[in-house]
């Protein structure tokens, strides 16, 4: 049988992203989703215009009835939510379903660019750093690494070009770490020639380089999240994942450039995910 993920993430009709990515994404990768929608949008948040269902008040039922139901999941991944409560709903969630066995990553979407997504304030960062440490694994950005550590993205950034960079990005995902197990997968590490994803895990820092196509777009955080979530529920090592994720996202993304795109509306994943299939045979 199908190894089975509760993914607990929004549904946007445009913008490749959230719970749209994470179904087609472990789906092919032979781990059956279950939705658990934060919210229900037009088109993700980066759009000028958009409009947004809040699921709140109906997010508690799907804990009763799924335990009610005796549901059983194998991981639980989280995303984007659309208030701080849902932070301690989400919180609520991996206590009430975790199992020694229970893969918990949280992807803690917040930001990019040095910039907040508009949904998100301080008090809901405050609560996605304690969400975090719940986790076995979190796939930030940079961005929202520099939140996670309360380091300055600008500053940081500024440095990017020098050669101790890595090193600096290292120590400010050990900060995060602390003496937990958690295990960090960071992405978008710019630097002038190329582009590196990096992976924090037990003292250890790998990074993987891409190169680089001059936009950042929509929904390739979340198509990351789901590889390595798949991935790991494959009996991938986080390392293996990471490797596969920039992978197919540097394709992809070389992909999207050869026509006219747009980085709100993401990127053209869906004739490449057969490449992720991955046959139980
Ligand atoms: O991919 C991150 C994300 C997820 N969901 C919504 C968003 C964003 C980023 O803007 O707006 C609704």
């Amino acid at each position: 049988m199908n190894k089975t993920a509760a993914v607990i993430n929004d549904l946007s009709g445009f913008g490749k992203c959230s719970l749209c990515a994470a179904i087609g994404v472990l789906s092919v990768m032979g781990v059956s989703p279950c939705a658990l929608p934060t919210a229900i949008l037009t088109n993700q948040t980066g759009y000028q215009n958009h409009y947004s269902f809040d699921f709140s008040g109906n997010m508690p039922k799907y804990i009763e009835m799924w335990k009610k139901n005796n549901a059983s999941f194998d991981a639980v991944y989280s995303g984007y939510v659309a208030n701080k409560e849902q932070v301690d709903f989400i919180g609520e969630f991996i206590d009430e379903f975790r199992k020694p066995s229970t893969l918990v990553l949280v992807d803690p979407v917040m930001a990019d660019n040095g910039r907040l997504y508009s949904a998100y304030g301080k008090d809901t960062c405050e609560k996605i750093k304690e969400l975090a440490k719940k986790a076995d694994i979190i796939t930030p950005n940079l961005t929202e690494l520099c939140i996670l550590a309360d380091e300055d993205y600008e500053l940081v950034t500024s440095n990017s070009n020098s050669p101790d960079y890595f090193q600096q990005i290292g120590k400010i995902a050990s900060s995060v770490v602390g003496d937990s197990s958690l295990k960090i997968a960071v992405t978008g590490i710019k630097t002038d020639k190329f582009i590196y994803n990096g992976l924090f895990e037990r003292g250890n820092a790998e990074f993987f380089k891409s190169n680089i196509y001059g936009t950042s777009f929509s929904g390739t955080g979340d198509i990351f999240a789901s590889i390595v979530c798949g991935g790991l529920l494959n009996g991938l090592s986080a390392s293996q994942s990471v490797q596969k994720a920039t992978a197919f996202l540097e394709e992809v993304i070389a992909d999207t450039v050869k026509e006219p795109y747009t980085s709100n509306y993401g990127v053209n994943y869906e004739k490449f995910l057969h490449k992720l299939h991955i046959s139980k045979e």
